[in-house]
């Protein structure tokens, strides 16, 4: 049984949506749902740009089109507290913000714009869409997210 949940969940984090989710869908043990408009067990290009506009408006969360690092930034899950490692978490994810920011920041404007945001996203979804057919099937899915050892 290759269908876990989690490798589900991975797949839509990849694709920039899964963070800015509504609690119902966070909640959806696959996650797939709310990626899957249309129930076929399958990610269209179309279906996966809608996600990305939905999980832009989310994060913008003065509405102004744009995102700036505080809003990228407020949209990352909470780490669980730990005294411990929690100061060499944050600096990691400190680092990670930075570098996605300035990725997805492809002008240097200081915000990220919808299409910013939709460009940084396609090449997750192409790396999914192994086949190159513009939709990611289960298959697929697995296929990314299977250490190699686990295939048949
Ligand atoms: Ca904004
Ligand atoms: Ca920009
Ligand atoms: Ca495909």
């Amino acid at each position: 049984m290759h269908n876990r949940p989690t490798l589900l969940v991975s797949a839509v984090l990849s694709l920039g949506a899964a963070v800015t989710l509504p609690a119902s869908a966070q909640t959806d043990k696959t996650g797939l749902a709310a990626l899957d408009a249309n129930g076929d067990k399958m990610i269209s290009r179309q279906e996966a740009a809608n996600a990305q506009v939905e999980a832009f408006e989310a994060m913008d969360t003065d509405g102004d089109g744009a995102l700036t690092r505080s809003e990228l930034k407020a949209s990352q899950p909470p780490v669980s507290a730990d005294k411990k490692t929690s100061r060499a978490v944050e600096t990691a994810r400190a680092k990670a913000l930075n570098r996605r920011f300035a990725n997805l920041d492809a002008d240097g404007s200081g915000d990220i714009s919808l299409s910013e945001y939709q460009a940084g996203m396609t090449p997750y979804f192409d790396r999914l869409d192994t086949n190159g057919d513009g939709v990611i099937d289960g298959g697929e899915l697995r296929r990314a997210y299977m250490p190699d050892e686990d295939r048949p």
